[in-house]
């Protein structure tokens, strides 16, 4: 397939996966409280879902896994003494705070950043901006570590700039809640922007991570024209069902937009957002799932439209979904009729049971680029994955990843030994030199 301009890079799934119950508000985060988690497995199933992807003619980057525990964090609090003494004293003093630290959660590359390609902006570059991703305390500790790596990845072709400061408790929480819809990738496109709330509204028993106006500051800072630009609101029912993220409830690529009847707040501004949609973009495709057919919960719990869609040959689609689709014969009969009556033509099936488990389907565990030719040669290619670089991962996760891990493991001084003495292969393996802090001491 020639090269249409979608590039992913999804996040390695991190030594130290496991199940914490940190995410309040995602459902599956809170049901698997506790459980074993198989880091071993989730990493491998990961790497499957990325050779999927490069099967297809589509090429595959990633993210490396941070460095968990975040030591810097601890010491920042007041912890001291030897690495060692800081973990200890974390595990007698406030073991919450320490599987906090420990969370493998920048995986979800979805939540890494906002990505605007060149052909948006006025000044005909790339603009990306990190996710503070406030509203998490866990998540909150990921955007120094994912600037510097989108540096190194994009820095010769893009601005990568600072992230948005977060506003009473609210967030930015990246691509996860930002759409894209053009004619074609290379072509100019409109982005929808969506938020839970106006960062000064109070909300009673709501969790909406995203505030208005950060979605409003990343798009002036990305330099799009304001014609071009769209925002939605997330409707608080959708929320409190389990949709933490927009990409839950909606989806678009290229001039497919798909959305659940009840993903957005307010109708008169949706249809608005339809109206102009379908003037300015040629073939647009609009695709509403009705609640009547498939509820706000089976959504959730399915994942249905956390799906990467992806363009393949002759402009059909390829919706390559989570395993768990296939015990809703709901979400099984919207997939046959929508194989006959959209682009959508192919359906593949992933098993990232591990990831789902703490909420993040296929959508989630990327971040999705749109270059052209010229820049797509400037990347950075020590994150671009080759069938002889999967295999070097998938056999580096092999030797270093535990195949069970229980929260109460994390209390274990060891496990902070064995991700530091991975990670040091890792950054060996793709010769990247010292970018953790452990290397640089
Ligand atoms: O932020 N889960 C992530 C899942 C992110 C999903 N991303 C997208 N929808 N794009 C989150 O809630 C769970 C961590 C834990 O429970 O240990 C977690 O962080």
């Amino acid at each position: 397939m020639t090269f249409s301009g979608e590039i992913n890079f999804d996040g390695l799934i991190g030594p130290t996966h496991n199940y914490a119950g940190l995410s309040q508000g995602n459902l599956a985060s809170q049901k698997h409280l506790n459980q074993t988690s198989n880091p071993q497995a989730a990493a491998l199933q990961g790497l499957d879902k990325m050779r999927l992807i490069m099967d297809q003619g589509i090429p595959q980057g990633f993210f490396l896994p941070h460095e968990r525990p975040h030591l810097r964090t601890l010491r920042a609090l007041g912890f001291g003494g030897t690495d060692e003494e800081v973990i200890n004293q974390a595990a007698k003093q406030n073991p919450a705070l320490l599987k906090n630290v420990y969370s493998a959660s920048s995986m979800w590359a979805a939540n890494a950043a906002t990505f605007s390609p060149s052909i948006d902006s006025y000044d005909q570059n790339i603009h990306i901006t990190p996710a503070n991703l406030n509203s998490m305390f866990h998540r909150s500790i990921e955007h120094e570590f994912t600037k510097t790596q989108l540096e190194l990845i994009f820095g010769g072709v893009s601005q990568v700039h600072e992230p948005i400061k977060n506003i009473s408790g609210y967030g930015d929480e990246g691509a996860a809640n930002h759409l894209r819809v053009s004619a074609q990738h290379l072509m100019p496109g409109f982005q929808i922007f969506v938020y839970g709330s106006p960062a000064f509204e109070s909300h009673q028993g709501i969790i909406a991570r995203q505030a208005e106006e950060i979605s409003q500051a990343v798009s002036t800072q990305h330099q799009l024209d304001p014609e071009r630009v769209l925002f939605l609101k997330q409707n608080e029912q959708a929320i409190n069902s389990g949709s933490f993220h927009n990409d839950i409830v909606s989806l678009a690529n290229e001039e497919v937009f798909i959305f659940h009847q009840e993903a957005f707040a307010d109708r008169v501004e949706l249809e608005r957002v339809l109206h102009h949609l379908k003037e300015h973009v040629k073939g647009f495709h609009p695709i509403e799932i009705l609640s009547e057919d498939i509820s706000l919960d089976d959504l959730v719990s399915s994942y249905l439209l956390n799906s990467q869609l992806i363009t393949v040959d002759n402009n059909e689609m390829m919706m390559l979904l989570p395993e768990e689709v296939q015990n809703h014969p709901n979400c099984m009969r919207w997939l046959d009729e929508i194989k006959s009556s959209s682009p959508i033509k192919h359906i593949e099936f992933v098993d990232i049971r591990q990831s789902m488990m703490n909420g993040g389907g296929p959508a989630c565990l990327r971040f999705k680029a749109v270059v052209n030719n010229d820049e797509f040669d400037k990347l950075n290619e020590k994150f671009l994955l080759s069938p002889t670089k999967l295999m070097d991962l998938r056999a580096l996760v092999s030797k270093h990843y535990r195949d069970q891990l229980n929260p109460e493991d994390l209390l274990d001084i060891k496990l902070m030994q064995e991700s530091c003495t991975f990670l040091d292969e890792l950054t060996q393996l793709l010769d990247l030199g010292s970018i953790y802090n452990f290397q640089k001491i």
